[in-house]
């Protein structure tokens, strides 16, 4: 290993393509892992994490000590299972994990609070539900996320077949995974490499940093394009896609403490035909892979290669990898966007429904029983199921008869429909947070819904309630709920503090800028009324709120809202 790279880079690449110790750890009785299994679990789509809120309770009463738990996650390119499949993934939740299922910003699907002694049980039973966990978390290609929309159109078959190409030709070709997991003995020996085993695209070492592709249209960006490392963007003419431009470098995490890490937007570097767009990606992976920082985590993302590099030489880069030079992008880009939420015609005869999952939490809590709606949705139906990158659900192929009986399901269990729920919630988000990720400095899922129900009751008072625009929340800056992009970010900074964000937009091609700091949880919605005021009273014509923040700016809108406290507004 070269000198200077980061301990965990000898690690991958001495870890026997994801081996290491992990099945000899499995068969230890203790429940945890050791530190460098912990972080060699991640490529297996397992992350080892503690009961935070049990923590506390501990600590108070003077007991030390962690209640282990483990999150794992099913990766799904594009969104796209079945009924089968969920109704699976609900049964192992509720036998192996704490009865809810978490769906994600990125299309996957995660299991909380698995003891490790039920790992191995877990993951076969998504095995034999012919889903994987593999290259759902680590430095590799995450899951692919693709338009969810189930359109019987050639241009969504398209993208759909694209989104699986890239999927299947980034899946780690290691077989530790199925050693350690589904093999029937349990393994305990060292298996080492043989002769024909390799990482064909990652090599030993795998990725400096985790990479996330997404394909989408310019007619709705609802995947959030110019969030990802590698974004395909269709080109579509005479009702056909002709190409992709490729946006590289796109991604959302920073380190406050790093004055040199940022959010970034991607950028359009070329433009390819459908042919060339898996061998394109896997050059623009293997610069990533040879180039990418693996010195220092903090700057390993694809996003910092290309700022450092400027794109003309990122581009020379890739075409060296490819022997010819690259198409310049096109003038397509992004226009619109949809998150497919309430009823929609397929054009082939049958219908879906968008369901809005708040946060993605699936879960059975009185007198809302969503998890038993789904359920029940599930097997008495059997819809196609797409998962969105808002953390919701679509049910597709639906028939006449069986909207009506959807409908009917939820509202025999309480569940709010999409048609029912405010603007504000439905384009809401917030990252998982508190109580199981590690690195939350504040609340998020469990702290949003009241947030909401405040600015609702704002809105109503000031007759804005259909206005749609973005309101994303995080725990902390790394941005799971895509913040930085948003009409509104929601940052968690310090106990219970909150940065505070304006300006984006839904379509997501802007970043937004810090409106306030250190805002404490109750003060949210007082610190933005005085901004939607200010928006109503001079906003132009169809002009959406950040947009409005952004031609303000932050002083006129620090200006506006400090008149206001103070009265000095009419
Ligand atoms: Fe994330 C780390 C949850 C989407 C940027 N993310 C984590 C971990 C695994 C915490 C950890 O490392 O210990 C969180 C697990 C929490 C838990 O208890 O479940 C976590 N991230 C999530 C999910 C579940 C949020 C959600 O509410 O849906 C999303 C799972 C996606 C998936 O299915 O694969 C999730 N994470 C994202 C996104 C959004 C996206 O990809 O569209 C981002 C911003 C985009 C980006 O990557 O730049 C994101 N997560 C991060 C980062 C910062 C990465 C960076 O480059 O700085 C971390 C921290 C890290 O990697 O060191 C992180
Ligand atoms: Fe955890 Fe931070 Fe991601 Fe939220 S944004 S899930 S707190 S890492």
């Amino acid at each position: 290993m070269a000198e200077g790279q980061s301990p965990l880079e000898e690690l991958k690449a001495g870890s026997r393509l994801l081996r290491g110790e992990i099945a000899k750890e499995l068969k230890d009785p203790s429940p945890s892992f050791s530190k460098d299994s912990v972080q060699l679990l991640k490529h297996h789509g397992i992350y080892q994490q503690d009961d935070r809120d049990a923590r506390k309770v501990a600590r108070a009463e003077g007991r030390s000590g962690k209640h282990y738990i483990m999150m794992v996650r099913t990766r799904v390119p594009g969104g796209r299972m079945t009924a089968e499949q969920l109704l699976a993934e609900l049964a192992l939740a509720d036998r192996w994990g704490n009865g809810t299922l978490r769906l994600t910003t990125r299309q996957s699907i995660q299991h909380h609070g698995v003891l490790k002694g039920d790992l191995r049980d877990l993951i076969r039973g998504i095995h034999e539900a012919d889903l994987t966990t593999l290259a759902a978390c680590g430095d590799v290609v995450r899951n692919v996320m693709c338009c969810p929309a189930p359109f019987a159109s050639p241009l969504h078959r398209q993208i759909g077949q694209l989104c699986e190409e890239l999927a299947e030709h980034f899946k780690p070709r290691t077989p530790a995974y199925r050693e350690i997991w589904l093999e029937d003995a349990a393994t305990g020996e060292r298996h080492s490499v043989s002769g024909g085993e390799e990482e064909p695209i990652y090599g030993r070492a795998y990725l400096p940093r985790k990479f996330k592709i997404a394909v989408g249209f310019c007619h709705d960006n609802c995947i959030d394009l110019y969030t990802h490392d590698l974004g395909f963007l269709a080109v579509v003419r005479d009702e056909s896609i002709v190409g992709y431009n490729v946006l590289v470098g796109g991604g959302q995490g920073v380190t406050p403490s790093r004055k040199d890490t940022f959010p970034a937007l991607g950028k359009k570097m070329a433009f390819v035909t459908p042919e060339e767009a898996v061998q394109v990606a896997e050059a623009i992976v293997a610069v990533q892979r040879d180039h990418g920082n693996r010195a220092d985590r903090k700057r390993a993302r694809l996003k910092y290669l290309i700022h450092d590099w400027g794109l003309d030489k990122f581009r020379e880069e890739v075409e060296k990898r490819l022997g010819r030079a690259l198409w310049g992008p096109w003038d397509d880009d992004v226009f619109e966007v949809d998150d497919h939420i309430g009823w929609h015609p397929q054009g082939d005869g049958r219908w879906f429904y968008g369901l809005n999952i708040e946060n993605g939490r699936i879960a059975d809590r009185d007198p809302v029983r969503l998890k038993s709606a789904i359920e029940a949705i599930c097997r008495e139906l059997t819809p196609g199921v797409r998962l969105t990158a808002h953390q919701s659900l679509l049910f597709t192929d639906l028939d006449d008869r069986q909207c009506q009986e959807l409908m009917s399901i939820l509202k025999a269990h309480y569940v709010p429909t999409s048609e029912s729920i405010s603007e504000a919630r439905r384009w809401s988000m917030a990252c998982v947070a508190w109580p199981t990720c590690g690195l939350a400095i504040t609340e998020s899922e469990r702290a949003l819904p009241g947030v909401l129900d405040e600015l609702e009751v704002e809105l109503a008072k000031l007759g804005l309630q259909r206005e749609a625009f973005t309101i994303r929340m995080t725990g902390c800056p790394n941005g799971c709920a895509r913040p930085y992009n948003s009409d509104i970010g929601i940052v968690g900074k310090a106990r219970d503090k909150y940065t505070l964000l304006v300006g984006g937009q839904r379509l997501g091609k802007r970043l937004n800028f810090i409106h306030r700091e250190m805002v404490p949880r109750d003060e949210i919605v007082s610190t933005l009324v005085p901004l939607f005021v200010f928006f109503k009273a001079e906003r132009e014509e169809g002009e959406t709120f950040g947009d409005f923040c952004h031609r303000q700016g932050n002083d006129r809108l620090l200006q506006f809202a400090d008149d206001y406290r103070h009265g000095r507004v009419s």
